[in-house]
C-alpha cells in the first residue's frame, strides 16, 4: 500500500512499507553470460562460473536475511506531534466529539492537506506513514495531530531539520495548497516513553462546567495504587474566553521521573513545545501544585513504568474567565511602597503571559525593589531566553535567585517586565518595592555592602542575616555574647556545644562540666561514672588515668581476659592484640564497602557506601521509614515508626516490607526484600515525648551479607558520643520541610550537640536516652521519612549505630537540632531481644 494513502487512523509500526532498494543492487548474474561468450566453457571456466555464482547466490541469501531481519530494526518510529491553526474555518461544537461527522470530516481534510505538505519535502515524503487528528479546539479552529515516520538509522536529525523547516515555513508564509488555510504550526518530536505505550492508553475527554469543578484521578485512586505500564491522557476543554486551572491535592507518585511521572501542557497534544511541567514525587497536600493554562484547553498525560505501586493523584480542574482579576497582571503603581507578584502566586504562573509594572514615586526619591521569593523557568538555552524578568535599563533576572535579592534604580521611575514562554513555567516571584533617599538608603537600618538593610537588632548577633556577613564585621560584643577573636560576636549559649561557631574555635575554649561530669584533658565532658570503669570514654583516655584500681593504667584498651593494652583504638583495627582475641570479636560490622574519599542539606550517597541502610515500606506503597541492619536476621528502627494509625496497622508485621541494599528507590526490583517476622517496640517508648523511641524488626528470614548488604556495629553500652563529634546521617526522607522524599539515598554530615544546650534549645524536652545533632546554623538535617534511619559514627574505620533518627522541631531550622535514640543506653536490651 502507497504510504501516502493511508485513511485516517494509521497504524503504527507496520512493516508493509519496506525499502526495496538495496535488493535491487543484489543481481550481476549477467555478467557470467559475457564470460561463456568470450573464453567458451571450458572445464577451468565453468569452476569459475560456478564459484562465482555459488559467491554471488550466497551474497545475495546474506544480503536478503540482512534486509528482512535486520534491516526494518535500523528504521525508528519517529512521532511528531503539533498543533496547526486552520484560519478559514470556525468552530463548532461537533468539532469536540471525534465520532461526529463533522471532526472525521475536518480531521480527513487536516490529514490530505499534512501529507500533501510533507509531499513537498524530499527528506520527509520518503519516510513518512501517516498522521491521525486527535482533537479540535477554538481559535480560528486549531486541529492537533501526531505524524509517524519510519526513520533509518542516522536520519533522524535531517528529519527534524525538515519538520522544523516547515513548521517555520507555515509560520511565515501560511500553507494554502489544499481548501485548508494553515497559518500556524507548531510541532516537535514526541518522548519514545510517550509513544511506546500509547497506543494501549486510555484516553479521556472532560469539559468544565461553568459552576463545579471536574476530578481526574489516576486509576485506582483513592482505593488502590496505580498500575504498572500505564498511560493516560486527559484532554480538558473550556469554554471560549476562558483559561483551565488545574489543582492537585494530592499527589505521590514514584520519586524518579524517568521511571513514573505527570506531564501537564498548554495545549491538546503532547508537544513539548507547549509542555509546562513534569512532576513526580510526592507533593504535600499544604503545599498543592496548582496550574493555568494560557488558552481553554489542556493536556495531562500520567505515565507509568514497569514498576507502579505509588498511591498516585488526584486533581480538580475549573474554568476561569481570562478576564478574571485572579489573572490580571501589570499595571501602574505608586505611593513610596507597594508590592507586586507574576499571575498565580505561588502556584505555577501560565504560559505566554506578559505583564509590565510601572513604578513611579515621588520626584526626588529612588526605588528599591526586593524579590523576597523568585522562581522563573530559565528557557533551554539558559541566559534567560524562557522567561524572565526584566529591569528596563537595569538587569534581567531568571532561574532562583536568592531570597530577598535587591535591585535598586537610581530614579524615581522603574519598569519591570515578565514574560513567560509558551513552555515550562515555575513558581514566579513575589515582590517589593519602597522608597529611598539617594543619600539615606537605609534610614533607620544598617546597610550592607550588598544593599540589603536590615533592622538593627539583627546587626551583630551572631547570624549572617545580610548573606555576605558584613552585618556580623565589627561588632561590640555585649554581656550575652561571646567575643571570637576573629571579630564575631556569637550568642553565649552557644559556648560549648562542641561546635565551632565562632570559626576559630574561641566558643569552644576552656569549657567546664556540668555537676555529674568528668572533664577530659581535651576538654570534652563525660558522664563521672565513666571514670575509671576501665574503658577510654575521652577520645584521649584520660578518664582512666590515675585511676586507683590501677587496671588499664596509661593504657588504652582492656582485654576479655583483664589484660590492658597500650595501643590506642585496638578494637576492630584488623591486628589481634588481646591474647583471647577480644579486641577482634564482634567485628563483621560497620565496614564501608564503598569506602573512596530529600535528609536536608546532604547529597547523594555512594552505591553501597552505607550498606546496612534498609528501606521500610508499607507493602506495595512507598518508602516510610529507615532501618539499620544489625545481623542477618534483625534490623533496628524507631519504634514511632510501628505506632498504629486510624487506618494504617503500622504496628503489624504484616504491613511492612523492608529493602535491603537499596541504593534508589526507582530500582526496588534490584535490592533483597524480605517482609517482617516480628515487631518489638521498646515497651518504654512513649508516645508524647518520644522517649525510648527505639524497635527491632526480625526479618521473615535471613539475609546473606554482600557487598551491598552488611551490618553496622552496634557501640557498647558504655559508649559516649562527645558533643562536637562530627556523624553521619543517611535517608531517603524528605529534602526540605514538607518537601517530598528523595529517590537516592542520601548522607549528610552533622555533629553531637552538648545535652544541656540542645536541651535549652529543645524546651526541656530531651531525656537522657536522646542524643541531639545538628547544625545550629540550620541547613542540614534528617527530616520525615528519615526516621528509624541510622546516625553512625565512623571509629577505627568502622560505622557504629549510635543513634536512631527520631524526630525534631521542624528540619534544618536553625537552633532545632535533631533528635535521635542514643543506642548505647539500648545495648543490652537489643541483646536480650535478638542475642545480638
Ligand atoms: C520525621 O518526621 C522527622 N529534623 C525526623 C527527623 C526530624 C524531623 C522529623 C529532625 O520523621
Amino acid at each position: 500500500m502507497d504510504p501516502m494513502d493511508r485513511g485516517m487512523r494509521y497504524t503504527p509500526g507496520s512493516s508493509s512499507d519496506m525499502n526495496w532498494e538495496l535488493a535491487d543492487t543484489f543481481l550481476p548474474a549477467s555478467d557470467n553470460k559475457k564470460l561463456k561468450k568470450k573464453r567458451g566453457p571450458g572445464k577451468v571456466g565453468i569452476i569459475v562460473v560456478v564459484v562465482i555464482l555459488a559467491a554471488v547466490l550466497a551474497l545475495t541469501i546474506g544480503l536478503l536475511v540482512w534486509h528482512f531481519h535486520f534491516r526494518q530494526n535500523l528504521q525508528s518510529q519517529k512521532i511528531y506531534t503539533g498543533s496547526v491553526r486552520i484560519a478559514n474555518q470556525a468552530f463548532v461544537d461537533a468539532y469536540e466529539n471525534p465520532d461526529s461527522a463533522e471532526f472525521k470530516d475536518l480531521a480527513n481534510q487536516v490529514m490530505a492537506q499534512l501529507k500533501s505538505m510533507y509531499s513537498e519535502s524530499p527528506q520527509l515524503s520518503k519516510y513518512y506513514i501517516g498522521s491521525e487528528v486527535q482533537a479540535f479546539s477554538e481559535g480560528s479552529v486549531i486541529a492537533y495531530y501526531e505524524s509517524e515516520f519510519a526513520v533509518p538509522a542516522g536520519q533522524e536529525a535531517e528529519v527534524d531539520q525538515a519538520v522544523n523547516r516547515l513548521s517555520s515555513k507555515v509560520r511565515r508564509v501560511g500553507e494554502k495548497q489544499g481548501p485548508l488555510v494553515f497559518d500556524h504550526v507548531v510541532s516537535s518530536a514526541l518522548d519514545t516513553r510517550l509513544f511506546s505505550k500509547a497506543r494501549a492508553s486510555m484516553r479521556y475527554s472532560q469539559h468544565a462546567k461553568s459552576s463545579a469543578e471536574e476530578i481526574i484521578t489516576s486509576p485506582g485512586f483513592p482505593d488502590e495504587p496505580y498500575a504498572p505500564n500505564t498511560f493516560v491522557q486527559w484532554q480538558l476543554r473550556g469554554d471560549p474566553g476562558h483559561v483551565l486551572k488545574l489543582s492537585f491535592d494530592t499527589f505521590n507518585l514514584e520519586g524518579n521521573c524517568s521511571n513514573d511521572f505527570v506531564r501537564v501542557y498548554d495545549s491538546l497534544v503532547a508537544v513539548d513545545k507547549h509542555l509546562m511541567e513534569e512532576e513526580c514525587g510526592y507533593n504535600s497536600p499544604s503545599n498543592p501544585l496548582n496550574f493555568i493554562s494560557s488558552r481553554n484547553v489542556m493536556l495531562v498525560t500520567f505515565v507509568t513504568n514497569e514498576e507502579g505501586n505509588f498511591p498516585g493523584f488526584r486533581a480538580r480542574m475549573t474554568q476561569i474567565s481570562q478576564d478574571s482579576s485572579d489573572l490580571a497582571c501589570g499595571g501602574k503603581l505608586g505611593g513610596t511602597s507597594g508590592s507586586f507578584k507574576s499571575p498565580n502566586f505561588p502556584s505555577y504562573y501560565p504560559p505566554n503571559k506578559t505583564c509590565q509594572w510601572d513604578i513611579q514615586v515621588p520626584d526626588g526619591k529612588h526605588i528599591k525593589l526586593r524579590f523576597t521569593t523568585f522562581m522563573v523557568s530559565t528557557g533551554s538555552l539558559n541566559h534567560c531566553s524562557g522567561d524572565y524578568v526584566q529591569i528596563v535599563g537595569v538587569s534581567t533576572l531568571c532561574g532562583k535567585q536568592p531570597e530577598n535579592t535587591i535591585v535598586t534604580v537610581n530614579s524615581n521611575k522603574m519598569t519591570v517586565v515578565f514574560k513567560s514562554d509558551s513552555s515550562q513555567v515555575d513558581q514566579g516571584f513575589s515582590a517589593i518595592y519602597e522608597v529611598f533617599e539617594p543619600t539615606d538608603p537605609c534610614p533607620y537600618k544598617f546597610q550592607c555592602d550588598n544593599k540589603r538593610c536590615i533592622n538593627p537588632p539583627l546587626r551583630c548577633d551572631g547570624w549572617n542575616d545580610c548573606g555576605d556577613s558584613t552585618d556580623e564585621r565589627n561588632c561590640q560584643c555585649d554581656a550575652s555574647m561571646i567575643k571570637c577573636r576573629n571579630g564575631f560576636c556569637k550568642p553565649m549559649f552557644w559556648r560549648c556545644d562542641g561546635v565551632n561557631d565562632c570559626g576559630d574555635d574561641t566558643d569552644e575554649l576552656n569549657c567546664g562540666c556540668n555537676v555529674g561530669e568528668f572533664q577530659c584533658n581535651d576538654n570534652q565532658c563525660v558522664s563521672e561514672k565513666l571514670r575509671c570503669d576501665g574503658n577510654r570514654d575521652c577520645k584521649d583516655g584520660s578518664d582512666e588515668d590515675g585511676c586507683s584500681r590501677d587496671i588499664c593504667k596509661d593504657s588504652t584498651f582492656l582485654c576479655g581476659n583483664g589484660k590492658c593494652l597500650t595501643k590506642p583504638n585496638p578494637m576492630c583495627d584488623g591486628q589481634v592484640d588481646c591474647e583471647d582475641g577480644s579486641d577482634e570479636s564482634n567485628c563483621n560490622c560497620g565496614r564501608k564497602a564503598n569506602s573512596k574519599p530529600r535528609i536536608v542539606g546532604g547529597q547523594e550517597a555512594d552505591v553501597d557506601e552505607f550498606p546496612w541502610q534498609v528501606s521500610l515500606h508499607i507493602k506495595n506503597t512507598a518508602h516510610v521509614c529507615g532501618a539499620s541492619i544489625i545481623s542477618e536476621q534483625w534490623i533496628v528502627t524507631a519504634a514511632h515508626c510501628v505506632q498504629d494509625e486510624d487506618k494504617i496497622k503500622y504496628s503489624q508485621p504484616g504491613t511492612w516490607e523492608a529493602y535491603l541494599g537499596l541504593h534508589t528507590q526507582k530500582e526496588k526490583q534490584k535490592a533483597t526484600k524480605r517482609l517482617i517476622k516480628q515487631i518489638i517496640p521498646h515497651k518504654n517508648y512513649n508516645a508524647n515525648t518520644y522517649d525510648n523511641d527505639i524497635a527491632l524488626m526480625e526479618l521473615d528470614s535471613p539475609v546473606t551479607f554482600s557487598a551491598s548488604i552488611r551490618p553496622i556495629c552496634l557501640p557498647t553500652a558504655t559508649d559516649v558520643f562527645p558533643a562536637g563529634e562530627t556523624v553521619t546521617i543517611t535517608g531517603w526522607g524528605a529534602t526540605r520541610e514538607g518537601g517530598s522524599g528523595a529517590t537516592v539515598l542520601q548522607k549528610a554530615n552533622v555533629r553531637i550537640i552538648n545535652s544541656t544546650v540542645c536541651n535549652q534549645l529543645m524546651d526541656g524536652q530531651i531525656t537522657s536516652r536522646m542524643t541531639c545533632a545538628g547544625v545550629l546554623t540550620g541547613g542540614v538535617d534528617a527530616c520525615q521519612g528519615d526516621s528509624g534511619g541510622p546516625m553512625s559514627v565512623l571509629s577505627n574505620e568502622r560505622m557504629f549505630l549510635a543513634g536512631v533518627v527520631s524526630w525534631g522541631d521542624g528540619c534544618a531550622r536553625r537552633n532545632k537540632p535533631g533528635i535521635y535514640t542514643t543506642v548505647p543506653k539500648f545495648r543490652a536490651w537489643i541483646k536480650e531481644k535478638t542475642g545480638v
